[in-house]
């Protein structure tokens, strides 16, 4: 996500880094080069005026020229107005009404269908009942599309879609009554411009439901093209919102740069792929921190959370340390990280690495082959590593998991190292607490 920017702005922190002292000539060096990167990423250019200015203007009040850490204060000053370009109000989504209904709204083919599921299913994972409801009378596919998408997402799916969205929902609202159903999501028609037709059409829905939340849903590689039909749909609407897809292509970073500022509207999501649970909650100091490459320990470590108890972690922290880390605890580990989704997605938020490692996919077949060879070794030798100092055991490992004998001996022998390693270090005298 981001991953362009991310980089090039790394490159001028790099550049300061290196230089110790910095002169009134390299801030404003500095200053151009980051100007320059917010450009070519397709932030509006207004925008990066006005955030230029206010960064420089940060950076000399704090005495940049006198201090030995130069670096330190522009990174402070990039990340503090990047987070405030992207904050406006609250990014929570509110509730309210019997049922509670939230409109997404958007051109054609940004994501609202797609969207619409994995906002139900986030809603039921916070113990709503959410039910699609299809408002495309548009495009006769549409209808066949979100009751595909609310039956993958786990949704209740509004059958009863008449010529007229109003009546539709207005029917849906009746059978959120009779079901006990608190939430609908209103999947509306999209259209390759904004027109008169949708608008009046949108408009009178919101007047007459008076949706909690309408929620403008863009998509992020088309850039200002985004924006700007944002600020088309703020104009006709009281949007509450907005969601930004396919985060995951190689965009530029401009449309989230720029959409907050320019309309005035809190981002509540970010979508980042096709899959139903490529949603997450916006806070921008966290995707200020991925674009800066300080990682985003946060959402890391809530990922974690959610999938290893402390305990777990502690206990496993001791066996490594006494060096009683067998196969067994290592197939675990790669269990658990595989929780955790694509480790290209990890890798990124540990601080440090985002910009520097370029991940190929290599790293996730190797997961999968050093758990396919763990998984073809016996209980007793994942237990008593020892077993594998022999040649047919090595074999036959080798066949049941479908690689070679050389990767087998390769994970033995790192499995070995890691040991060694360990043992090395508690020799030391170092123990678990020295490296919390
Ligand atoms: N990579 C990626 N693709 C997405 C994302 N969200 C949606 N898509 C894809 O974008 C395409 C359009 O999505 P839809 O949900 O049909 O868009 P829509 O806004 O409902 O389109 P209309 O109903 O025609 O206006 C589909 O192929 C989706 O799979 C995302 O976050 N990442
Ligand atoms: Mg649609």
């Amino acid at each position: 996500m981001l991953d362009g920017l991310s980089s090039k702005i790394n490159k001028i922190f790099q550049n300061i880094k290196n230089k110790g002292r910095v002169t009134d000539d390299d801030i404003k060096q500095t200053m151009r080069e980051i100007r320059l990167v917010l450009l070519e990423s397709d932030v509006n250019y207004l925008i990066v005026k006005d955030f230029i200015a206010e960064v420089e203007s940060e950076v000399r009040g704090q005495d940049v020229l006198k201090s030995l850490k130069p670096e330190h204060i522009i990174i402070k000053a990039v990340n503090d107005k990047m987070v405030s370009m992207l904050s406006s109000g609250d990014s929570r989504v509110h509730f309210k009404g019997n049922p509670s209904i939230v409109m997404l709204v958007g051109l054609q083919g940004t994501g609202k269908t797609t969207t619409a599921g994995k906002l139900g299913a986030l809603f039921n994972k916070q113990n709503r009942r959410t039910m699609l409801v299809p408002c495309d009378v548009k495009r006769p596919a549409a209808y066949e599309q979100l009751k595909q998408t609310a039956e993958k997402t786990g949704c209740i799916f509004f059958g009863q879609m008449s010529e007229d969205p109003e009546k539709t929902v207005s029917d849906a609202v009746r059978e959120a009554h009779d079901k006990n159903i608190d939430t609908l999501i209103l999947d509306t028609a999209g259209r390759l411009h904004i027109d008169e037709e949708l608008m009046n059409e949108l408009s009178i829905l919101e007047k007459k439901y008076k949706p909690a939340e309408i929620l403008y849903v863009g998509d992020s590689m088309t850039g200002q093209d985004a924006v700007s039909s944002a600020k088309g749909f703020k104009e006709k609407l009281s949007l509450t919102g907005i969601i930004l897809t396919k985060m995951d292509g190689d965009q530029k970073g401009g449309a989230a740069l720029s959409i907050v500022k320019t309309t005035g509207c809190p981002i509540k999501f970010i979508c980042t792929g096709e899959h139903p649970d490529k949603i997450e909650e916006f806070h921008p100091e966290r995707l200020v921190s991925r674009i800066l490459g300080m990682g985003d320990i946060l959402s890391l470590v809530e990922k974690a959370e959610e999938l290893v108890s402390k305990e777990k972690a502690e206990d496993l922290e001791k066996k490594l340390f006494e060096g009683r880390f067998d196969f067994e605890d290592y197939l675990n580990q790669i269990k658990q990280i595989k929780k955790m989704g694509p480790l290209r997605d990890i890798l990124k938020m540990i601080p440090g690495m985002g910009s520097k490692i370029k991940t190929t996919g290599d790293e996730e077949e190797n997961l999968k082959k050093v758990e396919a060879i763990i998984s073809s070794m016996t209980l007793k030798e994942r237990r008593n590593p020892v077993l594998l100092n022999n040649r047919s055991r090595v074999k036959r490992i080798a066949s049941g998991s479908g690689t070679s004998v050389a990767m087998v001996k390769y994970v033995i022998s790192q499995h070995k190292n890691m040991k060694k390693m360990m043992s090395m270090f508690k020799n030391k005298g170092f123990g678990p607490k020295n490296f919390m």
